[in-house]
């Protein structure tokens, strides 16, 4: 069926007649029935018999599908040009379908991603999570602050197709039914596998919010799914938090072991070879306790063959199915539950956690592998570590520094277990979606091959000192910027300068980021223009991020920035040379418009904190060229593209693990002994800057930067300036510029989550 056929039969109408929403919503059908038909020939040909993986995630942060999925069903062009012939066009259509906020930052980000490459590497994997309903929260700004509201995604026709799945689901002090949603996974020219999304129908979308939203966090069949990170400042907060997870991998561990009984009967076999049939990825400690809960079943439950088994057998069993994905060593990120919080939400499986520790520490001396610690905390990725058969790292670096320095006990005693999985991004959505004339520039330029292999990007290298594709390069860059002030000026009503050097900074908002840091160089940036130092190009700095609710230092970065962004403005003296705008509720589609008008990507955490980091790909492969410390991803970047084609600065992170070992960095000294340092700290609290903001959220900052400065801004901050000044000034030799940012496309082809997911395949889940 034609999409002029369904908006004929859904609103007797024709496209043109058509709003876009009307339009979204006819191609939504369209879609979804062209999968269909996908999946039904595939189930045709497909014993389901073989190994599947079950990629367990809180978070799936997908954004928009549409043109994803037309681009993956190979309909992307026929559609646009449809729609173009009926006075349509794609991307206003695009606009109609709202955006699952379903993750917060990267983990959320990679996890869609990976489903992506799975199906387009026809593997068989599906992703389980939490339908949340509302998601992470919208962030809305006023009086230069961070606001949270609710973010309503879900309408009456979505993505998701509710099935008549249901589970029981018990905790301690009540037991609810769950309900799966399906949203189907289109692989790039490949197979379509399910994202499951477990639900309970009795959440209450309507429940009373105060102050954005706060909600009573103890009726948990009314707010069970609303949120995803619900806030855990306090008690109540955290008990929802493992609610939720439990809930997550009740269901997961009941879907897991019904398909796998089906196949294992089949096969003559029991569940003691489940091994044979799952492979389940435990992403980040949120899904833990499917572990537990999968050893409670197998030894409640009665096997194929009648037997049920011993607890023994089940850790082994469970032992061989999971593998545990870390992604970060920053320890509060790190999850620990009280013992006593458990035995409320899931007293069944404390007994069981008590059984592994006790097998813990019947094997081991060394207190820090412990599963339960001295004060009744649950180390969850203990169980992970020790009741896992994989435990991989995402960028080089960081899963060097876990083996030799945050879980360097657990990889004496299982140095098989560890490797590195390097992240990765779907070029589906990150080149050939969001910069769509820089890709088929690049077909032009070495064939489509590259679609499917991104290793063939590389061949671009031979363009580099051609002038012509240089100066085309450097062209669609700057349509892309055109393109970028324009959307702003009309969704933001912010009016940005396309002829600036576009620096951008978007992520998390999180002190390790060192958002502060970029913040400090717009203090310094300002002074230099006041003294009549003005850039050859203008610069516009953007940023986009949320904090987290009860994050305060967080927010009142934000603040600095919005009020900084606010005074520069007003200056008529600084204004016409330098820029400041944070973007309102950064997400993924906001995302797909930025990266590819970006000129210069910030990526400057402090070294050995940011594990990898996938925007910082994101950016090199659309032509961004990196501003960066020597951390995470960032080190493999820098390797690949050669020192001249990459900005890098800052204390390694040997270094900054020594200063936290010796607990000899001291933000006041630098502060102190440094004039300039001074200079732009102090005008965190200026009179000026204060004539925009609030007191309270300054003086708060900036005492924690003298002071405290935990993430070491201070530490990068002089070599961080001469090495963006460094850059800023090259930007001028716009060929010399083009031709870098033609090597970091041309490398960028190992970032590609094909890739990573083929490496998880040959050496983790070998499906
Ligand atoms: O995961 C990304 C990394 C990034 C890391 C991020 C992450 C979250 O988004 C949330 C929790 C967490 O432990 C880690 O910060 O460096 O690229 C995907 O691996």
């Amino acid at each position: 069926m034609s999409i002029a056929e369904i908006c004929n039969k859904m609103y007797g109408k024709t496209i043109r007649e058509c709003s876009n929403e009307q339009v979204y919503t006819a191609l939504l059908a369209l879609v979804k029935k062209v999968t269909e038909e996908r999946k039904e020939a595939q189930e045709r040909q497909e014993k389901e018999n073989g190994k599947k993986v079950y990629y367990i995630s809180a978070e799936f942060l997908i954004g928009k599908l549409l043109s994803n999925n037309l681009i993956n069903l190979g309909l992307y062009e026929q559609i646009s040009q449809e729609l173009e012939e009926n006075g349509k066009n794609i991307a206003q259509i695009e606009e109609a379908e709202p955006e699952p906020s379903l993750g917060n930052g990267g983990l959320g980000r990679l996890a869609a991603c990976f489903l992506d490459s799975i199906a387009t590497l026809n593997l068989n994997g599906d992703g389980i999570g939490i339908n949340y309903h509302l998601g992470l929260f919208r962030q809305v700004f006023a009086q230069n602050k961070q606001t949270e509201q609710p973010d309503y995604w879900i309408q009456k026709e979505s993505w998701l197709t509710k099935t008549e799945v249901q589970y029981p689901v018990q905790f301690g002090k009540l037991s609810v039914m769950s309900r799966m949603y399906d949203i189907d996974v289109t692989g790039y020219e490949g197979r379509v596998n399910k994202l499951h999304l477990f639900d309970i129908d009795t959440v209450d979308e309507k429940i009373p919010m105060h102050d954005g939203i706060d909600f009573d966090k103890n009726a948990i069949e009314k707010n069970l799914t609303l949120f995803l990170y619900p806030d855990d400042s306090d008690r109540a907060g955290q008990l929802l938090r493992i609610y939720q997870q439990y809930f997550m991998v009740s269901n997961a561990a009941q879907l897991i072991l019904s398909e796998c009984r089906r196949k294992c009967e089949k096969a003559g076999k029991t569940l003691k070879n489940l091994n044979e049939f799952a492979v389940i990825q435990i992403n980040d400690t949120h899904p833990t306790m499917v572990i537990p809960e999968l050893i409670r079943i197998l030894t409640t439950q009665k096997d194929i063959d009648g037997s049920v088994m011993t607890m023994q057998e089940a850790a082994e069993v469970v032992t061989k199915t999971c593998a545990y994905t870390n992604h970060t060593i920053l320890a509060e990120a790190l999850e620990t539950w009280p013992l006593d919080y458990l035995e409320e939400v899931v007293p069944q499986l404390v007994p069981i956690i008590r059984y592994l520790d006790e097998n813990v520490r019947a094997r081991y001396t060394d207190s820090s592998v412990y599963i339960i610690d001295e004060n009744d905390r649950v180390h969850m990725a203990h169980i992970d570590i020790h009741y896992g058969f994989s435990v991989n790292g995402v960028a080089k670096l960081h899963t060097e520094i876990l083996m030799q320095e945050e879980l360097k006990s657990f990889y004496r005693i299982y140095p098989e277990k560890f490797n590195n999985k390097t992240n990765g991004i779907t070029f589906r959505r990150w080149l050939l979606h969001c910069n769509q004339a820089l890709a088929a520039y690049i077909e032009e330029l070495i064939g489509a091959d590259f679609k499917k292999e991104a290793g063939e990007l590389s061949q671009l290298i031979k363009y580099a000192d051609d002038e012509n594709v240089i100066a085309r390069m450097l062209e669609i860059k700057a349509e892309n910027k055109k393109r970028l002030a324009a959307y702003m000026q009309e969704k933001c009503g912010v009016k940005i300068n396309p002829q600036s050097v576009f620096d951008i900074q978007v992520k998390r908002l999180h002190e390790y980021k060192r958002q502060q840091m970029n913040a400090l160089y717009v203090i310094y940036k300002y002074f230099e223009i006041k003294a009549g130092n003005i850039p050859d190009t203008p610069v516009t700095v953007i940023f986009g991020a949320k904090a987290a609710k009860a994050y305060t230092i967080a927010k009142d970065i934000i603040h600095l920035i919005l009020c900084l962004g606010e005074l520069i403005a007003n200056d008529p003296d600084v204004s016409p040379y330098l820029k400041v705008v944070m973007v309102e509720n950064y997400n993924v589609t906001m995302a797909e418009k930025l990266i590819p008008a970006c000129d210069i990507s910030e990526q400057i955490s402090l070294a050995s904190k940011e594990a990898s980091g996938t925007g910082n790909m994101k950016f090199m492969l659309n032509g961004a060229l990196t501003l960066g410390t020597f951390d995470g991803a960032n080190v493999e970047i820098a390797q690949l593209v050669g020192k001249d084609n990459i900005y890098t600065f800052g204390a390694s992170s040997d270094e900054v693990i020594a200063h936290y070992k010796n607990a000899d960095y001291c933000a006041k000294d630098l502060y102190e002994k440094d004039e300039m340092i001074k200079k732009c700290v102090d005008f965190i609290v200026s009179d000026e800057l204060k004539q925009y903001g609030d007191e309270e959220n300054l003086s708060r900052l900036y005492h924690e930067i003298i002071s405290k400065d935990w993430f070491m801004t201070l530490l990068d901050f002089k070599e961080y300036i001469k090495v963006k000044e460094q850059a800023l000034a090259d930007y001028k030799d716009r060929a010399a510029w083009g031709r870098k940012m033609l090597i970091n496309t041309a490398m960028a082809g190992f970032f590609s989550s094909d890739r990573t997911i083929r490496q998880y395949n040959t050496d983790i889940w070998k499906l």
